[in-house]
């Protein structure tokens, strides 16, 4: 299987990432982690970029906070695709870094999850790799399947607690 990067704009996003590798384990993806600035090492970020279709990967995460332009620097450099992780840190509570990152111009895309959205970021790019793998979208049906159950049985127990509530006025 194809491995997954995460590209971190500092080691100060790691523990945003964290969430990401952690899924990214569960379903058993092979992953590298780099930290690589948009801003401080941008040689470096362009050339990991250029090279990552023949390094082996087949998505990109990009997280980073702030003026967050890691993601799209990314995707200026690579047919792969590249989704970013808007941090929140600095001031302004992430939406500086949301709007970095989502807001690309046409022909560059950037898969944009929430502000802090490590989770979806990582699930994203396993449904990204299921599309050719069925072993993986099994495990994708079954962790929707689990999500539901949790959900439910949420529901029965918030109904179970207000019932004695439901014939009053
Ligand atoms: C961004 O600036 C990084 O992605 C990070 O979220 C933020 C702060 O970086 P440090 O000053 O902690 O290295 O470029």
């Amino acid at each position: 299987m194809r491995k997954v990067g995460i590209v971190l704009g500092s080691a100060s996003d790691l523990p945003v990432a964290e969430k990401a590798i952690g899924v990214l384990r569960t379903y058993g993806v092979p992953l590298e982690v780099r930290v690589l600035s948009a801003h401080r090492c941008p040689d470096e970020a362009r050339a990991f970029a250029a090279s990552a279709r023949e390094s082996g990967f087949s998505v990109l995460i990009a997280a980073a906070g702030m003026a967050a332009h890691l993601a799209g620097a990314l995707a200026a450099n690579t047919t792969l695709p590249v989704i970013g992780i808007p941090c929140a840190c600095g001031g302004l509570g992430g939406m500086d870094a949301l709007l970095s990152t989502v807001q690309m111009p046409s022909g560059i895309p950037v898969a944009t999850v929430a502000v802090d959205g490590a989770k979806n970021a990582a699930i994203l790019a396993v449904e990204i790799l299921a599309v050719t793998d069925e072993a993986l979208a099994q495990k994708l049906r079954m962790a929707r399947a689990e999500n539901t159950a949790a959900v439910l049985e949420q529901d029965r127990k918030i109904m179970e607690q207000y019932r004695q509530d439901a014939g009053r006025e």
